[in-house]
């Protein structure tokens, strides 16, 4: 019963802003396996693969050069999430300092628009300049808490990451090229690291398409929490769709188009669809808006011992492309709740809030959980059971148990 409440709610948010087509069965049937290792991803200090030498080691979980994921008590240790501690998702391998050159040369074209025109970093840093914070989230976080066998990376809750984005709106951009085209649907922006790969653009290019909405509050970013776009987060530039899943934010960006219809590559027609087990195909919801979420990050069974006596139980809630607006804390299960407080600033809906719960907690066993609402829409108790795991937001497998004594 409450499954089947689940599934109908998430597809039918998805069906109403999306128009799936029915035409991928081509490309459903032409996934190839693609390797993506080169001697950028060759391992280098401290058990990091190369291209991320620079973060914290002790702060991550390796599933592969393809997903590296942050620690669940590494989360929410500050607001913001700092850029050693942040999730890596890699399609294609990320482009190299000289693959990527000169980074204010480096070209973004924007199409569909009334004057289609190539901007270079340099003169896209010209056209306007904000900061905003929005949640980085992979469409597949949680995928570890599904049962049946799932292929990807097994995230349980750190493919995720708040991070303040600097950059210019997608909006000015688009007011320096005449406005865009009014037949438009989608914004569709496509990153350029498959093209050192040699592979066929139709099964290698990400390319998302979302809609044309959300370029009111896109950006091109080219840095991220105050330094310039590393590399392995897409620099130079990246588009930031706020409120949208990870695979949307496209990394090495270099072109965005409104256009009518949507990608047909492979990452956008069969790939990141939310079908059920066992079916695929672009007729299902793709992964688009994130869906209210929340998880405690301290006390877990990674943070040790909690001594009896006085607990701050504390975590992070995003609301999806809401403000979120409370969060319940339980101690039992989810037996009885208790309404939580939102801690330190808030960034705007797209950031995350953290949120405390103090306590008394005598020696024993507790089952923590969490469950945020953004005003419509909270947190289900159960995952969305769906083929490649994605969008789990339900708030029984994302609680903890921890020991007191
Ligand atoms: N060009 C490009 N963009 C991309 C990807 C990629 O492989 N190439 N991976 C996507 C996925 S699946 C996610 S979850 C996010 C991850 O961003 P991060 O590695 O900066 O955390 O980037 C998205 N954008
Ligand atoms: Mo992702």
């Amino acid at each position: 019963m409450k499954k089947t409440k689940q599934k109908l709610n998430l597809n039918r948010r998805n069906f109403l802003s999306g128009t799936a087509t029915l035409a991928g069965l081509a490309a459903t049937a032409s996934i190839v396996p693609i390797n993506i290792s080169n001697a950028n991803h060759k391992e280098g200090s401290k058990g990091l693969p190369g291209f991320i030498s620079w973060k914290d080691r002790n702060a991550l979980i390796i599933h592969s050069d393809k997903g590296i994921e942050t620690h669940r008590s590494a989360i929410g240790e500050s607001l913001i999430t700092p850029n050693r501690n942040v999730y890596i998702r890699n399609n294609m391998p990320t482009m190299t300092d000289s693959q990527i050159g000169n980074r204010n040369d480096w070209k973004v074209s924007i199409e569909g628009v009334k004057n289609p025109k190539t901007f270079s970093l340099g003169q896209l840093k010209k056209l306007g300049h904000t900061t905003i914070a929005t949640i980085l989230q992979c469409s597949g976080n949680g995928r570890g808490f599904f049962e049946h066998k799932v292929r990807g990376s097994q995230w349980k809750t750190g493919a995720a990451a708040c991070v303040f984005w600097t950059g210019v709106p997608v909006k000015a951009v688009v007011d320096a090229c005449g406005g865009i085209d009014r037949d438009s649907v989608f914004m569709t922006s496509a990153g350029v690291d498959h093209k050192p790969t040699g592979l066929d653009p139709k099964k290698a290019m990400v390319e998302r398409s979302v809609p044309k909405k959300v370029y009111s509050d896109a950006m091109l970013a080219w840095e991220m929490n105050g330094v310039p776009l590393p590399n392995a987060h897409g620099g130079p530039v990246r588009m930031i769709t706020p409120g949208y899943f990870g695979i949307n934010n496209v990394k090495h960006l270099g072109k965005v188009a409104f256009t009518k219809t949507e990608s047909t590559v492979k990452y956008m027609k069969s790939s990141y669809r939310i079908s059920p087990i066992g079916k695929k195909g672009s007729q299902y919801p793709s992964c688009w808006e994130m869906p209210v979420k929340s998880w405690i990050t301290r006390p877990t069974d990674e943070t040790g011992t909690v001594k009896s006596g006085k607990v701050q139980i504390v975590g992070v809630a995003m609301g999806g492309t809401r403000k979120v607006k409370s969060v319940k804390v339980s101690i039992d299960g989810g037996k009885s709740w208790k309404r939580a407080k939102f801690i330190g600033p808030d960034l705007g809906k797209y950031a995350w809030r953290q949120f405390a719960l103090e306590t008394t907690l005598s020696a024993g066993t507790y089952n923590l959980a969490s469950l945020a609402s953004n005003g419509p829409d909270k947190q289900p108790e159960l995952r969305m059971e769906n083929r490649r795991g994605y969008a789990h937001n339900g708030w029984k497998d994302h609680s903890v148990n921890i020991t007191v004594v």
